[in-house]
């Protein structure tokens, strides 16, 4: 959030046990205080409902573990990522060990054709690990 922007203040009813629940969340995550932590629940919905609705650019970092020693893996992972439906905006690669590799790939597209691509690189004969994580613009 900007440090200009004003904040609002504005009420909301919900059932007790609810509100124990987010307060022990609060307490959980280490938030400051409810508004915190209710503004990254809405936060996090939004970004749900951008990719959902598909009709934004939209980004998302796909985290792959995988065999270094899988014939052609590599290559394959980069083939995927050379088609022209979703920008790789960047890698970064990491050697872990003698035997896993660990690569972090930023994503720019459609919302469907990036989950399309990382289903297809998680698929891989070799892939050990492939989690994507969802982001798109915020406001606030
Ligand atoms: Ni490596």
């Amino acid at each position: 959030m900007s440090k200009t922007e004003e904040t609002i203040r504005f009420s909301v009813s919900l059932p007790r046990s609810l509100l124990e629940e987010i307060d022990q969340r609060v307490v959980g995550r280490g938030y400051a205080s409810r508004s915190e932590l209710v503004r990254d629940l809405i936060r996090e919905r939004m970004v749900e409902d951008a990719w959902t609705a598909g009709t934004e650019e939209v980004s998302g970092v796909l985290t792959i573990v995988f065999d270094h020693h899988q014939r052609d893996l590599a290559q394959q992972v980069l083939d995927i990522q050379h088609r022209d439906y979703v920008h790789v905006v960047a890698t970064t690669h990491v050697h872990m060990d003698h035997h896993n590799c660990l690569e972090v790939i930023i994503l720019r597209g459609q919302a469907d054709q990036i989950e399309r691509l990382s289903i297809e690189i998680g698929g891989l004969r070799g892939v050990r690990l492939a989690k994507l994580t969802k982001a798109s613009r915020l406001t606030a």
